[in-house]
């Protein structure tokens, strides 16, 4: 199918739309190649030509600048001054305290700001401010910084933004403060800055000071590797997404019964024998030692920390094809392929297999900055009993001295307690005595409720992916509950914070994955950073609506959930891209 031609025909496609506010973002496509040859029938009529170059002059009226109480997830406070829209042009530089992190924030935000606005952006160790508009980032702490302390305190994550006529001013104690800093600036700006390809806008923010920091510590999502196997690349992207939303933690589920995959030097068949499958009859595929390397280290310049997943002692039944000595019948099963789960233990009776587990904990760990590490835990339908504890305590100890903390599904509860022990919520009745219990023992809680967080269910009865059995899970389903109050005997002080899972028996492809996070990863988010007194559904679903044209612009798939007041498709012609949005949608 031939794409359709820019406005004016030409073998060179023209290197931008004019565009100017959110609803008409998107048509800040990509250039098409070679082919826009054909005379279009959606050529721009001579009056569309007309209001763009009205707009492009920069008429607020046509082009407003975005709300600053748009921001996703909300902030703590927002104050706007009307009378202060900041407007970033070709000349403005970026300042920043001399430090390390800061100036790899700075980076970050160049690199965010360069391809859609085409401004060179340069950044100066510096914190004079320059001559023209300029995006200041400050670290706080710095004793040289002339910046006044923050008034409040931000913590490890929080910022100050302060935007004015002449500046915009980023304000934290950290360079992960900046970063989510940076990350709010972006929203402030209109839907277009998502464009890969230059674009002329008037690049306007709106004035006012916004001071925030999140309400939970740990905000997550999960991505199940093991199912289907996952590029690297689509990793990256993955996390790209979480941070946007001020997530700062990526589960990584690597190991299943359909595969295994991440490389172990020292049981080398695991990844080798066992990543050779996934659902379906797929290659599968896994990870090298330098491949995670690169998602840790593409992990830690967005401020997300990495949880590995090794399941124990179920959901093993691809490292019992790699080593059948794991296996209670030293026998090896064939590769799955299926769906089912809770058939497959590595031999809890056997010593072999805990020298598997320290080798195996041992060498992740060595690849994994972060503090956690991921044991699982779940769906071991035939490890019962005493037998199920004392192998979870012994798996636990294994954790504690590679010297990292663990972390399982809500299964391991009934085991004993050890320091810094964190269960992962995902039932859906939210009335555990056995996890309370644990709680009360010591341990701290992620929410994950099957019934809200789960970002494998179904949006609706046609959704085209996905799964139902914890129920259909639309965008107001996955908002509004409290994790802070959601399991019985749970206090909020327990409560570590939230995290999306996404399993991936169904789910094949990267526009897949994006098509069940995007719009319900933002809503987790939400849960997980903003104070529960912003808790507003009505005010969140407008919020939202906003970031559609954000996401067409990037070229991110996501499902146009109905409840949802999507702004109108623009009118305006634009080049076609690659398919996008709602699958369900002919
Ligand atoms: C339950 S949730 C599982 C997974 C499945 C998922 C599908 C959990 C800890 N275990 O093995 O993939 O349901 O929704």
């Amino acid at each position: 199918m031939p794409s359709l031609s820019p406005a004016a025909p030409s073998p060179e496609p023209s290197p931008a739309a004019t565009v100017a506010g959110d609803a008409a973002a998107t048509v800040a496509a990509a250039p098409a190649a070679s082919d826009a040859v054909a005379v279009s029938p959606r050529q721009p009529a001579a009056a569309d030509l007309a209001t763009l170059a009205a707009r492009a002059a920069g008429d607020d009226l046509l082009a407003p600048p975005v709300r600053l109480d748009s921001v996703v997830p909300a902030p703590e406070r927002v104050e706007a001054d009307p009378g202060a829209t900041f407007v970033l042009t070709g000349d403005a530089t970026i300042r920043v305290t001399a430090h390390p992190g800061a100036r790899e924030v700075a980076d970050h935000l160049a690199e965010l700001l360069r391809p859609a606005t085409g401004f060179p952006l340069p950044i100066a160790d510096t914190l004079e401010v320059g001559p023209t508009g300029t995006l200041t980032l400050t670290l706080a702490t710095t004793p040289a910084s002339p910046a006044p302390a923050p008034p409040a305190d931000l913590g490890a994550e929080g910022y100050r933004l302060d935007v004015t006529a002449t500046e915009v001013r980023v304000v934290a104690d950290t360079a992960t403060g900046l970063f989510y800093g940076v990350q709010t600036l972006r929203q402030l700006l209109p839907a277009a800055v998502e464009s890969p390809t230059p674009v002329t806008t008037r690049w306007a923010l709106p004035g006012g000071t916004i001071l925030d920091r999140p309400r939970f510590p740990y905000r997550g999502s999960m991505l199940d590797v093991a199912r289907h196997f996952f590029a690297v690349e689509d990793v990256l992207r993955v996390i790209d997404h979480l941070a946007r939303y001020k997530l700062n933690h990526l589960h990584l589920h690597l190991t299943d019964d359909q595969g295994w995959r991440i490389a172990v030097d020292s049981w080398p068949k695991l990844a080798g024998v066992g990543g050779a499958s996934e659902v379906g009859g797929g290659p599968g595929g896994h990870y090298t030692k330098a491949d995670y390397r690169r998602i840790v280290s593409h992990a830690a310049a967005r401020h997300v920390t990495l949880v590995p997943e090794i399941d124990l002692p179920g959901h093993t039944n691809a490292a019992l094809v790699a080593y059948p000595r794991l296996a209670p019948d030293k026998l090896a099963p064939s590769p799955y392929t299926g769906t089912e789960v809770g058939f497959s233990y590595v031999d809890p009776s056997d010593e072999q297999t805990y020298d598997f587990i320290a080798d195996v904990l041992g060498e992740v760990a060595a690849l994994t900055p972060g503090p956690w590490l991921h044991i699982g835990g779940d769906e071991a339908f035939k490890v019962k009993g005493a037998v199920y504890t004392d192998f979870v305590e012994r798996a636990q100890r294994i954790v504690a001295d590679t010297g990292k903390a663990v972390v399982g599904w809500h299964q391991l509860a009934p085991a004993a307690h050890l320091d810094g022990r964190v269960l992962q919520w995902w039932g859906t009745d939210a009335d555990d005595p056995t996890t309370a219990d644990a709680v009360r023992r010591g341990a701290r809680l992620i929410l994950s409720p099957g019934n809200h967080a789960y970002l494998d269910m179904k949006y609706a009865e046609d959704t085209p992916i996905g799964h139902d059995w914890a129920g259909l899970i639309d965008v107001r389903r996955a908002y509004d509950w409290d994790p802070g109050t959601h399991v019985a005997g749970v206090p909020t002080t327990a409560v570590l914070g939230v995290e999306a899972p996404l399993w991936t028996e169904s789910v094949t492809s990267l526009t897949d994955i994006e098509f069940m996070l995007f719009p319900r990863l933002p809503a987790i988010a939400e849960l997980g950073w903003s104070p529960r007194a912003a808790h507003d559904w009505a005010g969140f679903r407008e919020r939202l609506a906003g970031h559609g044209p954000r996401w067409s612009t990037a070229g991110i798939t996501f499902h146009r959930a109905p409840e949802i007041p999507w702004p109108a498709t623009p009118t305006i012609p634009r080049q076609e891209r690659a398919p996008q949005n709602d699958p369900t949608t002919p």
